[in-house]
């Protein structure tokens, strides 16, 4: 064999199914050798005493969308949020393409396509967001994106930008099941929250702690067996992203232990916050304001029994970067908003890996085999992107991050490279960072410099979805067979 590129040497290579000491070879972008002794390469990194983990997956991402309810602008593009994921340890991202109404959506794939030319640093893929299916969408633009790579699809179910009827989202998960992709959904009930809001707003409670009242469990636990329902009668594997509550979760889990195919997501914003962050001094609370937002701690403590048992596959960052000391971005509705006109959604893309990190190094509630699984493997798996992506074998791209476990970390923004002015994780703890970042066998992070060029990131056309791949079982009507 000609000379490696590159050898990651002394390695405790850890995956979603196990842990092993050995050197990783690398050749033209890919892990090309694993085993002892691997021969001498053209660079070397010494991994002793470190943790060699597949490169992250965050496979839900708001990337240059500005909000479709408050019209905020994101402060960040797709270069700094992808130097930003990279120096978290994050190799691939997967953002959106958002449909406007009564647009083309293959024009707005079009534009979305070139937003990351010239500026991505890693790999990205794309899931699609339908807000109006029309005949054309449904019969042509979606069965021919699907073939082209676009194999997700994001419906939602409240935001009256966006959302659709119960019938339109049956109408899109047969054309999903049709043809082989996935179905993701934002699942609150939006009458609910409307009705909430307008009661909270009438009776002065206007502060931002009251967003998690107007959007309590129950709101996203109708919405999720709802959901989980329009799946089954259309016989549509769905994914419930960033799933808020206990209650949707346990709605998830019931989904599950019947057989169907029904994937929860969850984001470190649940997992490491709580509402008493939404109740901070001022207006300081508007910086973990998001939909759904986080709730109590005991729902929280049931969101990470989720996470243990396996309910979740998934944990991503649902990044949306809106500033909050700027005029177009939380706050884009004047300086003194009630909670329902702060724009939502809150920062993480490089923070995500760090904080779950440190928590399976404590090993309570998930091991590192795990922490892989959730970060990568299944995202991998779950949007057609395994094995190339996703795990450590011979084959797959050498998108590899060298954990150091003994760093000791207080989050703070300044250390952050995501163009925000806040993190809603600002003063907690985490031990475990990364150290050296790869991509594609190129070193992007190394030492606390980044080092990777713009532009360097590829499109990832995905293949169909594993859960989404079983054959045709439904009749010429569309109509599952019994
Ligand atoms: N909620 C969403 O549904 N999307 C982005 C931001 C948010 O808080
Ligand atoms: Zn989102």
């Amino acid at each position: 064999m000609t000379e490696l590129d590159l050898v990651v040497r002394n390695a405790t290579v850890v995956t979603a199914d196990e842990t092993i000491q050995s050197d990783i070879g690398v050749k033209d972008g890919k892990i090309v050798s694993l085993g002892p002794n691997l021969p001498a390469a053209t660079e070397e990194i010494d991994a002793r005493d470190k943790y060699v983990l597949p490169g992250g997956i965050d496979s839900h991402v708001h990337i240059e969308q500005d909000s479709a309810e408050t019209g905020a602008k994101t402060a960040a593009d797709f270069l700094s949020t992808t130097v930003s994921a990279a120096c978290g340890g994050t190799t691939t991202l997967i953002p959106f393409v958002r449909q406007e109404k009564g647009q083309s959506l293959r024009e707005a794939v079009n534009t979305y396509r070139a937003r990351p030319e010239g500026k991505a640093v890693i790999d990205y893929a794309l899931h699609l967001i339908i807000t109006d299916p029309s005949a054309n969408v449904l019969n042509q633009e979606i069965p021919a994106l699907i073939e082209d790579g676009y194999t997700s699809i994001k419906v939602y179910m409240t935001y009256r930008a966006m959302m659709l009827s119960d019938y339109q989202i049956l109408e899109v998960m047969s054309v999903a099941r049709r043809h082989g992709a996935l179905v993701m959904v934002h699942a609150e009930n939006a009458d609910c929250i409307t009705w909430l809001t307008e009661k909270l707003l009438e009776s002065g409670r206007v502060a931002p702690k009251f967003k998690a009242v107007a959007h309590q469990p129950a709101v996203e636990r109708e919405a999720t067996h709802r959901a989980i329902t329009l799946g089954e009668i259309s016989d549509t594997p769905i994914l419930i992203v960033h799933v808020a509550s206990g209650e949707a979760a346990e709605m998830i889990r019931w989904a599950q232990s019947r057989g169907l195919k029904v994937i929860g997501e969850t984001c470190p914003q649940y997992l490491f916050l709580t509402e008493a962050d939404l109740d901070k001094e001022g207006l300081e609370g508007a910086k973990s304001l998001c939909a759904p937002p986080p709730g109590s701690p005991e729902n929280r403590e049931a969101l990470w029994q989720a996470m243990s048992n396996g309910v979740f596959e998934i944990y991503s960052s649902d990044h949306a970067a809106f500033r909050y000391d700027d005029a177009h971005g939380k706050f884009v509705n004047g300086p003194n908003p009630s909670f329902n006109r702060i724009t939502n959604g809150v920062p993480g893309v490089e923070t995500r890996m760090p904080l779950l990190f440190s928590e399976a190094l404590k090993g309570d509630r998930i091991d590192l085999n795990r922490f892989v699984a959730v970060t990568a493997t299944n995202p991998a798996k779950t949007y057609g992107l395994f094995p190339r992506k996703g795990t450590i074998a011979v084959g797959s791209d050498a998108d590899l991050v060298v954990w150091d476990p003994d760093r000791k970390v207080t989050i703070s923004v300044d250390q952050l490279h995501d163009g925000m002015d806040y993190t809603p994780f600002d003063g907690l703890d985490v031990q475990g960072w990364p150290e050296v970042t790869i991509s594609r066998g190129d070193i992007i992070w190394q030492g606390g410099e980044f080092t990777g060029t713009p532009g360097r990131g590829s499109f990832l056309p995905c293949d169909r979805p594993a859960p989404a791949n079983d054959g045709d079982v439904l009749d010429d009507a569309g109509v599952p067979r019994p």
